[in-house]
């Protein structure tokens, strides 16, 4: 990772705990589940993006920190919940184990719904204008809503006993995975008070969101069995297209994110490399 990206990243490892509600003694646990999911581990992608359209535009990170913080909140919660048995049913996430594992199911599904009210507390306690904050809490709702992160796990789900299409597999991406990665550089540029670039923006995060599932997609593969969606047999790019015809199209859609990054006019190579380091990646 580049100089600029690390600072954006210990700019979240250092602050995201302090936008954890407090809580009284009687119900300390639900504090505990929500920390024990958002400690590091993650990689963070999303506040890293959100971060760096900011201050692209404004050369100040900081402003959009609150904003950043919301999304990795409710990247949090969603992983939580697609953990749950009801859902994927992953007894570990990142190598530990999940929340409902540590916390007993009940509690896992109160840490996700807590994460996901307060992440709009979060964006509402930004230091930036009215119009900003009603702006980030409209976007920010409908990428994680039912037309958006929620609509995508929905397919998900109803495609488990089915065989998925390439255009719903590319409907699935767009929403489970893009619309989030999308949000996190809306946010970004709207703390940067820059609406103009928000179309921009906007086709630079589903392209790298959908190039990103794809490299998920493929880690999965390598997995083999140990993965819950190769074994539950869901259809993904490589069950439909083959590993080699997958990576070939995880790259086109990293070069389509990197042309939309081309458009702005400001210094985008750190987004520009954080981009070609997201297709290497090997977690
Ligand atoms: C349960 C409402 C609800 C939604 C679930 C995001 C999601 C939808 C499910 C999580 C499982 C999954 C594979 C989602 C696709 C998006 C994705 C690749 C998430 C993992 O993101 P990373 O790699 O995670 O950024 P880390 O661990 O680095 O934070």
């Amino acid at each position: 990772m580049t100089e600029q990206l690390l600072n954006n990243l210990k700019l979240i490892e250092d602050n995201i705990m302090s936008f954890v509600p407090k809580t009284q003694s009687n119900y300390r646990v639900i504090e505990d589940a929500i920390k024990y999911s958002l400690k590091s581990g993650g990689k963070r992608v999303r506040p890293v993006l959100c971060l760096e359209f900011c201050r692209i535009f404004t050369n100040d990170a900081l402003i959009a920190l609150p904003f950043a913080a919301a999304v990795e909140f409710i990247h949090t919660y969603s992983l939580i919940h697609d953990d749950l048995p009801c859902m994927d049913d992953d007894d570990f996430r990142r190598g530990e184990p999940s929340s409902h594992k540590v916390f007993g199911e009940a509690k896992a599904l109160l840490a996700g719904d807590a994460l996901l009210n307060h992440a709009f507390s979060c964006v509402a306690s930004a230091n930036l204008s009215d119009k900003q904050i009603v702006q980030a809490i409209k976007e920010l709702s409908a990428y994680a809503g039912v037309n958006g992160m929620i609509g995508g796990q929905v397919i998900d789900i109803e495609g488990e006993n089915k065989n998925l299409g390439l255009d719903e597999l590319f409907l699935m991406d767009k929403l489970k995975t893009s619309a989030l990665i999308t949000s996190a550089c809306v946010l970004g540029c709207i703390a940067a008070d820059r609406y103009d670039v928000i179309p921009v923006a906007v086709r630079f995060g589903e392209n790298l969101g959908l190039a990103f599932q794809i490299i998920d997609d493929i880690l999965d593969y390598m997995e083999g069995e140990a993965n819950s969606d190769i074994k539950q047999g869901k259809s993904t790019y490589v069950s439909l297209l083959g590993i080699d015809n997958a990576k070939k199209t995880a790259e086109d859609y990293t070069q389509n994110a990197i042309n939309a990054l081309n458009e702005i006019n400001a210094d985008t190579s750190e987004l520009e490399s954080l981009t070609n380091e997201l297709l290497k990646r090997k977690f």
